[in-house]
């Protein structure tokens, strides 16, 4: 829902410059926190009453129907005029805080990541009360993060996005090809694929999310977004559809190795078709070239040049997981800690997926901010049980999300973990340990009998974050000993583990959980992005535990 998008993001951006100006901290929370339900509501705030909405009073309600109405609201202006650029810039460095952001600004006239990157190299901070050569290290590593991260977006604002483009459009075919198609956790630019009339390209242009023509021809127009994200549109004969979706879906790398299977055929591929001299083998289909090629239809996800080509040739790719396979979700949230929506909500959007398993899994104690207690834990599990009943059809497994301390012990004890039905561990704190240190929390993690399921194990955030430094080749080689999953986080901005971690976990014999980690009703769908990288891993039901039937789900579990 845009409305409910954008309405949060400027309430976000607001509690951000609130607290870069000194803010009380809790109504920065409560503002954070309301973005966040605003964000994850169900219905539209362009439509609904905003006051529906979970911790939504009357002064957030009024600032966002201000923001429905013209964009931005009187205090968000406001505060804009006040915070230099600069010091904005600054706080987008992973680990560096308003206060410092401020201190380094207003003293040292530093005003974006660059220049803190140059002042740091050049020594200028050195000796600088509150900045040791520890946390001079990290805002170095920060700015390089970020640099890396670059203009590149993770896969949920790019999926986004390419589904308004092209619900926005009236074409006899149109679909995604690129980096998208493929799945990948970051995209670059969008690669729109459409058998349209000449007149589409004017509509495009024409679109409210469009910011700025980059190029604009006769067969492809490229533009910036209001966000943004460039989206390249191409137009192509409807009669070289498949051929196109092949080339534009790449990578570049599968490309190049298919198309010199066809050189040596004595062929020719390109975006209009597979030929031999002036006939077409194959062009409006993609599995028709596949075929023609003599080779298994390739998954995009796979298209990476990582061995699929040899594998399809000789009909040995593996049946992937697919979305429909997932049986269940094993970490979840509810408004008992950090989630907005509550426990009923929450299970009744579960059921209307067709779980036949759902698990709740609200954080533990040692995550002090979200206040839970053994006694709320017990509550929540009794209610469970209560729902239990309205639910005969799907399982509902009480779970808990723990804190892996730096010494990778866990929150709670033995005789508390054993009767939860499901413990994921996650790091949520300590980032920066030494590479040794961070190997031996997560390895004491897994060796603890009640954890089931390291949740989100890099601890990154797609360009935020970057991942924890640790040995995965010994951290895998114990969790595959000890029957101890990995966690696939689908929420878009962690996509944790990576593809090529996963990749590297599957080859000591470790087993996954696709989880969505929702805090959320509608986060509850990202799961297909978990799916996504679990086919670039090359993954197939054997390996991912929720996929699983019931019992041998429960058998895994150990309880
Ligand atoms: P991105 O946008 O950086 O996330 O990655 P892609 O893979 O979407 O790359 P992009 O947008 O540059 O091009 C889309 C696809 O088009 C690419 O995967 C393969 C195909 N393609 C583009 N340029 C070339 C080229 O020069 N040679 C070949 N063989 N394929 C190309
Ligand atoms: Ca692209
Ligand atoms: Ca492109
Ligand atoms: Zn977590």
């Amino acid at each position: 829902m845009r409305a409910n998008e954008e309405a949060a993001a400027a309430l976000q951006e607001y509690a951000e410059l609130f607290a870069l100006c000194g803010g009380d901290a809790f109504r920065v929370r409560s503002y954070q926190k309301a973005a966040k339900a605003i964000a994850g509501f169900p219905e539209d705030i362009s439509v609904v009453d905003v006051r529906g909405v979970p911790g939504v009073g009357e002064a957030i309600a009024k600032k966002m129907e201000e923001f429905l109405q013209r964009g931005s609201f009187r205090q968000l202006d406001d505060l804009r005029g006040r915070v230099p650029d600069g010091v904005r810039r600054l706080t987008r460095v992973p680990t560096l805080g308003p206060k410092t952001a401020i201190m380094l600004f207003e003293d040292f006239g530093i005003d974006s990541p660059a220049t803190l990157s140059e002042a740091i190299t050049a020594g200028r901070l050195d000796g600088v009360k509150g900045l040791g050569p520890k946390t001079l290290a990290n805002l170095l590593k920060g700015v390089q993060e970020l640099e890396q991260s670059g203009r590149r977006v993770h896969i949920g604002v790019a999926m986004s996005l390419a589904e308004q483009v092209i619900a926005s459009l009236k074409a006899e075919r149109i679909a995604y090809a690129g980096s998208l198609r493929r799945m990948k956790d970051t995209i670059g630019d969008i690669d729109i694929l459409a058998v349209a009339p000449d007149s589409i390209m004017d509509e495009f242009r024409a679109q409210p999310y469009v910011a700025e023509v980059i190029a604009a021809g006769e067969k492809k127009t490229s533009v910036r977004t209001t966000a943004g994200i460039q989206v390249d549109l191409r137009v192509v004969p409807a009669g070289s559809w498949g051929a196109a979706m092949q080339y534009f879906t790449g990578s570049k790398e599968h490309n190049v190795t298919i198309r010199e299977m066809a050189v040596k055929k004595g062929w020719k591929l390109s975006e209009y078709g597979l030929f031999e001299g002036e006939r077409v083998i194959a062009a409006e289909s993609e599995e028709d070239i596949y075929a023609a090629l003599g080779m298994q239809f390739v998954p995009p996800p796979m298209r990476e040049d990582g061995g699929e080509v040899k594998a399809a040739l000789q009909g040995e790719l593996p049946a992937l997981v697919e979305l429909a396979d997932l049986k269940g979700d094993l970490h979840t949230h509810t408004d008992l800690t950090d989630g907005v929506a509550s426990l009923a909500d929450m299970v009744a959007a579960g059921q209307a997926r067709g779980y036949a398993y759902y698990a709740v899994t609200d954080h533990a104690p040692d995550l002090t901010m979200q206040r839970m207690t053994l006694d709320k834990a017990l509550e929540q599990r009794a209610r469970l049980a209560e729902l239990q009943r309205d639910h005969p059809g799907m399982r509902l497994l009480h779970g808990t999300e723990l804190n892996i301390a730096p010494d990778g012990s866990v929150d709670w004890p033995g005789e508390v973990l054993r009767e939860f039905d499901v413990c994921v561990a996650s790091v949520h704190s300590h980032f920066t340990m030494s590479r040794e240190e961070m190997t031996r929390r997560f390895i004491t993690a897994c060796e603890n009998p009640y954890v089931d399921i390291i949740g989100h194990p890099t601890t990154r955030k797609i360009g935020m974050r970057g991942v924890v430094d640790a040995d995965w080749d010994a951290i895998f080689r114990v969790a595959a000993r000890t029957g101890t999953a990995m966690e696939i986080d689908s929420y878009p901005d962690r996509s944790d583990l990576p593809s090529d971690l996963v990749r590297l976990a599957k080859h000591h014999g470790v087993k996954f959980s696709i989880d969505s980690d929702s805090h959320a009703i509608p986060h509850l769908d990202n799961q297909r992005f978990g799916v996504g990288i679990a086919q670039r891993a090359w993954l197939t039901t054997a390996d991912v535990i929720n996929t699983w039937p019931l019992d041998r789900l429960l058998d895994f579990l150990g309880r």
